[in-house]
């Protein structure tokens, strides 16, 4: 998270005449996201409340007489990229950049039937460090998106232009392969500056919530990469295939309570759906669905009434199950109470008392360790040392498996709990701490270039 590598708009502006000689281009921006709570719930339909980031992603870009799509990047880690933009994008193969890119035309063209086939220059630069949590991956995909649109004239223009285009690009993403939700499409379309969000889906809203003025969010690296390009996928998709097998037993279970199907698309889909559960509702439908313990894959089919391999090829086509088996009743234990702590965050904003608010993000750091396995040690050891040098509250943020911790500090005693975290986690790590304050962001935009 140094600034080392931030470029400024002079030199971006430098860059891309030297790329391009002769275009002159606008900028597409996206910020980032930090996840202050609900965290693996969005894919399930449940709410999330993030808060936009002022490290942002940024894409210059001029239309171009062909149709390719030519890009570069100021990074030196993510080589030039090229590929027609008249057809149907085919996928590169999985950790390039560039599929973040097509990723973000498919979803504008979603967005926008009829985008005409243009080609397009874009030169790419982040201020947000990526594989940590923040989503940079989708910023990319939101910067894409804006930039084809706004080449063709059809970047979004009111609110329910951007509800649309979040929930294109929430389906778009899952062609880099990772079957996330639609909280980063969201919270970086719609969030906005000096506020959280709560966000729900299907159908999607977001709420702006206070932040409290007497608190800083800061944001602590565990400088352990999660980049969901790369080896992180497989782990990151894991839970949401469990959760879709975990609904497969919730509607078997239905069956035979109601005695015919009811609709269920995801778990999000019983708080909402035709039965509109309350939170205790559904927590003993899933006892009584849910098997506790760790299943193997031979006990879940056979509930299923199905055999292992057709389960497999059902509800697992890209992950394998662990041998010893997997806990489905830890997994929507978390959807149920991650739920509840959603809104009870949400009450806790508006309420202003960030004391309330720090215990939750305490107990969502738990199940997402204990329930869901997607600390590590290291994100553990963060948050422990967090509360020990004074947060009100602290937890991974975003996917897990490294990247990120998010904390609540009592503003006055910021900097206090910034040498304590530096003392105490990152004795041995060389330059300053990899640790900030976060500030909120306007929403991603299509503008000029400034200064
Ligand atoms: P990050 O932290 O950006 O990798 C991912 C998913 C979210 C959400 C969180 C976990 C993508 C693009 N993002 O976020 O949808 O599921 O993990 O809460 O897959």
């Amino acid at each position: 998270m140094s600034d080392k590598e931030v470029h400024s708009e002079e030199a971006l502006r430098g860059a891309f005449q030297r790329l391009f000689p002769g275009e002159a281009p606008r900028v597409a921006r996206a910020p980032g996201r930090v996840n202050l709570i609900g965290e693996h719930t969005d894919y399930n339909g449940l709410p999330v409340l993030p808060m936009t980031l002022a490290h942002e992603v940024r894409a210059l870009f001029s239309p171009r007489a062909d149709t390719r799509a030519v890009l570069r990047n100021l990074r030196a880690e993510y080589g030039p990229a090229e590929f027609d933009a008249a057809g149907a994008p085919s996928p590169s193969p999985a950790g390039s950049w560039d599929n973040y890119v097509k990723a973000g035309l498919i979803g504008a063209r979603q967005y926008a039937p009829g985008l005409p086939p243009a080609g397009l220059n874009l030169l790419v630069d982040a201020t947000l460090p990526a594989g940590a949590g923040l989503s940079s991956s989708t910023a990319l995909v939101v910067v894409a998106a804006l930039a084809f649109l706004d080449a063709a004239g059809r970047a979004p223009a009111s609110l329910r232009d951007r509800l649309r285009l979040a929930s294109a690009l929430a389906e778009a993403e899952h062609f880099v392969g990772t079957r996330g939700g639609g909280m980063d499409h969201a919270a970086l379309l719609l969030g906005s500056a000096g506020q959280a969000c709560k966000i729900d889906f299907f159908p999607l809203r977001v709420e702006h919530a206070p932040l409290p003025d007497d608190c800083a969010v800061v944001v602590c690296d565990s400088m352990v990469k999660a980049e969901k390009s790369g080896a992180a996928r497989e782990k990151y998709n894991l839970n949401p295939r469990l959760c879709a097998l975990a609904c497969a037993l919730v509607r078997r279970q239905l069956r035979e309570d109601f005695g015919e199907d009811v609709p269920l698309e995801r778990l999000g889909d019983l708080w909402f759906g035709p039965l509109c559960l309350t939170t205790r509702e559904a927590e003993n439908l899933f006892l009584a669905a849910v098997p506790e313990g760790r299943l193997a894959l031979p006990e879940i089919a056979r509930l299923l009434g199905l055999s292992p391999e057709a389960a497999a090829r059902q509800y697992l086509p890209d992950v394998a199950l662990p041998p010893e088996g997997v806990d489905l009743h830890a997994r929507v234990t978390h959807q149920a109470a991650e739920y509840r702590r959603v809104e009870h965050a949400r009450d806790a904003l508006i309420a202003n008392d960030p004391e309330a608010f720090g215990r939750l993000m305490v107990a969502s750091h738990d199940s997402c360790r204990d329930n869901l396995g997607v600390s590590c040690p290291e994100l553990d050891r963060l948050v422990d040392a967090a509360l020990r040098a004074g947060a009100l509250g602290a937890r991974l943020t975003g996917a897990g498996f490294g990247g990120a911790t998010v904390n609540l500090v009592w503003r006055d005693k910021t900097f206090s709990f910034i040498e304590e975290m530096a003392r105490a986690c990152y004795a041995n790590h060389p330059g300053p701490p990899p640790v900030f304050i976060a500030e909120t962001a306007p929403p991603a935009g299509v503008g000029e270039l400034r200064g």
